[in-house]
């Protein structure tokens, strides 16, 4: 079902910042920026690598506000890995089919994610702690 790792989310204070480190230490470059609302967050999308079944990316995330997820996350963790974001050929279809095995869906439903993805979340308390995201992308 999971087809690879598309991105892995690291929570920031500071986006323009974790920018210039990622760029100046690893030589990513920013592919994507886009502010989510819905989401409550500022963030930049870094490519990595491209393989098979798509590409794979860092994905940047501030928040917009402390009463966001991200900025409860940052309030209470500090500064890390915030979620892995894995693709998948169909989203509703994964969302069926992982929730029929009584893992918390935080989405019943696709939503609008990064690069005009479909994506979706499980609660991490389901998945041993790790925030995970499924991304259906036309980005191939
Ligand atoms: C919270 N918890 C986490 C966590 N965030 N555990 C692992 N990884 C995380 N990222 C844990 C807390 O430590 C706490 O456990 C419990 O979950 C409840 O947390 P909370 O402090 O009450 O926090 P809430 O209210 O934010 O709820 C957590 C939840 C929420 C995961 C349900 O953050 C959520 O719905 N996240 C999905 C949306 C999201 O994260 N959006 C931002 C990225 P204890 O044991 O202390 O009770 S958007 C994105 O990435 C898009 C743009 C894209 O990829 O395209």
């Amino acid at each position: 079902m999971l087809l690879r790792i598309d991105h892995v989310g690291v929570a920031c204070h500071n986006l323009e910042e974790k920018i210039e480190f990622y760029e100046s230490v690893f030589g990513l470059t920013v592919v994507s920026r886009e502010v989510n609302e819905e989401q409550g967050v500022r963030e930049a999308m870094l490519h990595v690598a491209d393989g098979d079944q798509g590409a794979s990316y860092v994905q940047l995330l501030e928040p917009l506000h402390p009463d966001t997820a991200v900025g409860r996350f940052l309030a209470k963790r500090g500064e890390g890995v915030h979620h892995i974001g894995y693709g998948v050929a169909d989203v509703t279809e994964a969302l069926e089919e992982i929730g029929a095995k009584g893992v918390r869906l935080i989405d019943e439903r696709p939503r609008h994610g990064s690069m005009g993805a479909s994506i979706a979340f499980l609660h991490p308390k389901d998945v041993g702690g790790v925030l995970t995201e499924l991304v259906e992308t036309s980005r191939r």
